[in-house]
C-alpha cells in the first residue's frame, strides 16, 4: 500500500477505504482528483483519471524515484506499474503485460505512451548502440502509428482508431532488443465518411497543412480539405492539433525509423490518390457507365503509375463468375460510387498495414540467439479502441465493443474470478464476492451458431442474394429471448429503435443502439481489386486470392480478438483501469454520474472488495521456505517439523507475522505487501551477514 502520502490527498488505495461503498470510493477518487492525485491503487490494478492539463509528474526526476522501487514504496503512478512488470519479467523471468482499459478520451493511448517512455529510460545503463537503436525505433513508431492510425471523434481529439498490442523483447540482461506490433481493425469507414465535427485520419491533414508547396504540386493536391470530398466535414475543425508542425515529426519519424525516400513518397502518393478518388464522379451514358472527369482520372494514373484502362476498369466492371465462366458485368452507376468508395477504404487499409509491417520488419528481433543470450523474455502492452457510442453506430463500432467485452472478460477471469476460486481450492475461509459477469454478452457475440457473427456469416453465404434485411431476420429469430438483444421489430414500443432496421446490444458498459447498414456488404467483400494488387508490386503484401469461401471481416476480427486475449491470459498481467471525468475535456470538472458509471461497469468496487478480502502474496511452501529459510533459527539450515507447511507456520510464527497470513492446503498466503517487504529486508541483512561471516572463515579470523 502506498506510503509518503499525507491522508489530504485521500486514500492512495482504495483497498484502505474504511468502508468499502460506492460512495466512499467516488468520494476519495473525487478528492484525490481535485487535488491533482490522478492515480490510486486497488492493490496493483491502477485507476487512472484523465486530467485534462499536461502534469508534472513524467520528467527525468520522477522516473528515478520509481526506478526499483516496490510499488507500496511510492505514491501510486504508471510508473510504478510499469517498474512492476519490467522486474517480474527481469527476476522471475516472466513474460508479463500491461492491459490498459477504459472508454474512448480516457486516457488510455497517453498511459500506453508513458510506460514506454519508462521502460526505455530505465534500460541500457550500459548505453549499448544496439539497444539504443531499438528503443529509439519503439518510441518513434508512435507517433508515425497515430499520424495514420488517429483521428478526432467527437470523444477524443486524438482518438486510436486501431487496436494496438506491442510487444516489446528483452535480452537476458533486460534490455530491449526488438518488438512487434499487432493491429487490430483499422476504423476504415472514416476514410470515406466523417460525422459531424469530427475528421478523417490525422495523416490527410497533416500532408495537406505541412508539405512543402513543390511536394503538394507534384500530387496535385490543392491546400483546403474542403476541396476534397472525403475530409470535407472535417476540413474547417478547429481543434488544439498542429498539423503542419506533426507533418514534420512524422515524416522525420519515417526517416529515422528507416523508411526510404522512395516509400515515404508513395505513402504521400497514395494518400493524394484517397483524395482525388473522392472526387471522381461517374454518369450514364445510353446504358454505359462513365467517368464524368477524365482530367483527374489522369492524375491517378500517373500517381499510381498504373495504366489508365486499369484504373478505370477497375472501377467501372466487375469480375463475376457464373459457373465455369468469369465475366465481366459493368456497375450501375451507383455500384461504381460504391466501388469507388470501396477502393478508397481498401487503399487506405493497406496502406496502415503495410506501414505498420515495415516498422515491424525494421524492429523485429534479429539474430537471436537463446542458447547464448539466455530466454527472450516479453512485455506486452495493450491499447486498444476503448468503448464508444455514438449517434450512428456502425459495423465498426459493434466490433470496437465487442472487444471492450472481451477484455472486460479477461480482467473478471483473471482478478476476480481464479482469485476466488484459488482461495476456495486451498481452502482458505472465503465469502464469494458477486460481480456481473459480462460473459453472457460475449456469447451473444461469438458463440457458434447462435451468435450475431455466427448470423451474419451465414447471411454471407449467399452473396448477392442476401440483404441487411435477412441479416436482421435471422437475428430475430435466433436472438429473441436474449436479455441483451433486442430490435425495433421484437420490441415496437421502444422509443430507443427508431428505425426498421435498428437492434440494440445491451453491453456491460451501456446501451448501444446501431441501425444495420451495409453489414453483409462490410463483413464480406473480399478485396481483389486490381489496382490494389499492382500497389505493392514487391509482393510484400499480396493480397491473397480470392478463395471459395473467405472468412469474413467478422469472423477474421473475432478470430483476432480470441487470440489476443489467449496470449494476454498466458503472461503476468498488470491492469490500468482508466477513467474519464468528464465529457467536455475540462480538467476541472468530475462528472458524479458519468464516473459512477464506469467505476460501476468496469467492476471496481468488486475488484476492491476481493483485493480487500484477499491476499496480495501466494506461494508454495517448499519455494517459499526455500527463499526465506535463513531468517529463522527453526528453519535454518533445516528443519525437523513434520511438514514444510508447519515450517512455514513456525517461521512466521517467530517473526510476528502470524496474524497477516492464512494457510491453504498447498500455499501460504500473505496479505499485505508490507509484511512481505519485510521478509524481504530480514532475507538480504541475513544474506549479508553470512557472507560477512564466511568471509571471516576464509580469511582466517575465525
Ligand atoms: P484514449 O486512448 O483512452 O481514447 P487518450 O489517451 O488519447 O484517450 O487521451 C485523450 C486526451 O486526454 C489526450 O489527447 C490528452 O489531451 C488527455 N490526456 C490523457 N491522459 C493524460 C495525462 N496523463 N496527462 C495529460 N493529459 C492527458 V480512444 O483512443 O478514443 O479509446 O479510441
Ligand atoms: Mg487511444
Amino acid at each position: 500500500m502506498a506510503e509518503h502520502e499525507s491522508l489530504e490527498f485521500g486514500k492512495a488505495d482504495f483497498v484502505l477505504l474504511d468502508n468499502v461503498s460506492m460512495e466512499d470510493f467516488m468520494a476519495n477518487l473525487k478528492l484525490r482528483f481535485e487535488k491533482g492525485r490522478i492515480y490510486t491503487y486497488i492493490g496493483e490494478v491502477v485507476v487512472s483519471v484523465n486530467p485534462y492539463r499536461a502534469m508534472n509528474i513524467y520528467g527525468r526526476d520522477t522516473i528515478e524515484q520509481y526506478k526499483g522501487r516496490e510499488l507500496y514504496e511510492r505514491p501510486p503512478h504508471l510508473f510504478a506499474i510499469a517498474d512492476a512488470a519490467y522486474k517480474a519479467m527481469k527476476r522471475r523471468n516472466k513474460d508479463t503485460c500491461i492491459v490498459i482499459s477504459g472508454e474512448s478520451g480516457a486516457g488510455k493511448t497517453e498511459a500506453s505512451k508513458y510506460i514506454m517512455q519508462y521502460i526505455a529510460a530505465i534500460t541500457n545503463p550500459n548505453q549499448r548502440a544496439e539497444v539504443e537503436r531499438v528503443k529509439n525505433m519503439l518510441l518513434k513508431s508512435n507517433c508515425v502509428l497515430e499520424a495514420f492510425g488517429n483521428a478526432k471523434t467527437n470523444r477524443n481529439d486524438n482518438s486510436s482508431r486501431f487496436g494496438k498490442y506491442m510487444d516489446i523483447n528483452f535480452d537476458f540482461k533486460g534490455d530491449p532488443i526488438g518488438g512487434h506490433i499487432n493491429n487490430y481493425l483499422l476504423e476504415k469507414s472514416r476514410v470515406i465518411f466523417q460525422q459531424e465535427g469530427e475528421r478523417s485520419f490525422h495523416s490527410f491533414y497533416q500532408l495537406l497543412r505541412g508539405a512543402p508547396d513543390s511536394l503538394l504540386r507534384s500530387l496535385h493536391i490543392q491546400k483546403e480539405p474542403t476541396s476534397y470530398n472525403y475530409i470535407r466535414v472535417g476540413g474547417n475543425i478547429k481543434s488544439s492539433i498542429n498539423d503542419g508542425a506533426d507533418f514534420k515529426a512524422v515524416s522525420d519519424a519515417m526517416k529515422v525509423i528507416g523508411f526510404t525516400g522512395d516509400e515515404v513518397q508513395t505513402v504521400y502518393k497514395i494518400l493524394a490518390t484517397i483524395l482525388h478518388l473522392g472526387n471522381l464522379t461517374f454518369g450514364v451514358d445510353g446504358d454505359v457507365t462513365l467517368i464524368e472527369n477524365t482530367k483527374l482520372m489522369s492524375v491517378i494514373r500517373e500517381l499510381l503509375s498504373t495504366k489508365e484502362e486499369n484504373v478505370e476498369k477497375a472501377l467501372l466492371y466487375r469480375t463475376v463468375s457464373t459457373g465455369r465462366d468469369v465475366i465481366e458485368k459493368q456497375h450501375t452507376e451507383q455500384e461504381a460510387s460504391y466501388g469507388r468508395d470501396a477502393l478508397a477504404k481498401a487503399m487506405y487499409e493497406r496502406l496502415f498495414c503495410w506501414i505498420v509491417g515495415r516498422i515491424n520488419d525494421i524492429i523485429e528481433v534479429k539474430n537471436y540467439d537463446a542458447r547464448i543470450h539466455g530466454k527472450n523474455t516479453v512485455i506486452g502492452v495493450l491499447d486498444i479502441y476503448g468503448f464508444e457510442i455514438f449517434q450512428n453506430n456502425s459495423f465498426e463500432q459493434f466490433c470496437i465493443n465487442y472487444c471492450n467485452e472481451k477484455l472486460q472478460q479477461l480482467f473478471i477471469q483473471l482478478v476476480l474470478r481464479q482469485e476466488q476460486e484459488e482461495y476456495q481450492r486451498e481452502g482458505i475461509p472465503w465469502k464469494h464476492i458477486d460481480y456481473f459477469n459480462n460473459q453472457i454478452i460475449v456469447d451473444l457475440v461469438e458463440q457458434q451458431h447462435k451468435g450475431i457473427i455466427s448470423v451474419l456469416d451465414e447471411a454471407c453465404m449467399n452473396v448477392g442474394k442476401v440483404t441487411d434485411e435477412v441479416f436482421l431476420q435471422g437475428l430475430n429469430s435466433k436472438l429473441a429471448k436474449h436479455a441483451h438483444y433486442t430490435s425495433r421489430k421484437l420490441s415496437p414500443t421502444d422509443k430507443s429503435l427508431e428505425f426498421d432496421r435498428d437492434f440494440r446490444i445491451r453491453h456491460y458498459a451501456g446501451d448501444v443502439v446501431a441501425f444495420i447498414r451495409a453489414y453483409v456488404y462490410i463483413s464480406c467483400v473480399p478485396c481483389a481489386n486490381p489496382v490494389l494488387k499492382g500497389m505493392w508490386p514487391e509482393g510484400k503484401l499480396s493480397i491473397t486470392e480470392v478463395t471459395k469461401r473467405p472468412l469474413t471481416a467478422a469472423t477474421l476480427f473475432r478470430n483476432s480478438m480470441i487470440s489476443l486475449v489467449e496470449n494476454l491470459a498466458c503472461k503476468e498481467p498488470y491492469y490500468v483501469r482508466c477513467i474519464k471525468p468528464n465529457d467536455v475535456k475540462s480538467p476541472l470538472l468530475f462528472e458524479q454520474e458519468r464516473c459512477r458509471h464506469q467505476v460501476e461497469y468496469l467492476g471496481l468496487l468488486e475488484n476492491v472488495r476481493v483485493r480487500r478480502a484477499g491476499f496480495a502474496y501466494r506461494q508454495t511452501y517448499p519455494r517459499f521456505l526455500q527463499r526465506y529459510k535463513m531468517i529463522s533459527e527453526f528453519t535454518w539450515p533445516n528443519h525437523d517439523l513434520p511438514s514444510d507447511k508447519d515450517a512455514v507456520k513456525r517461521l512466521l510464527q517467530g517473526c510476528g507475522f502470524d496474524h497477516d497470513v492464512a494457510y491453504g492446503k498447498t500455499k501460504v498466503f500473505i496479505r499485505t505487501p508490507r509484511t512481505l517487504f519485510s521478509l524481504e529486508e530480514q532475507r538480504t541483512e541475513m544474506i549479508q551477514r553470512i557472507v560477512l561471516f564466511l568471509q571471516k572463515v576464509w580469511r582466517g579470523a575465525i
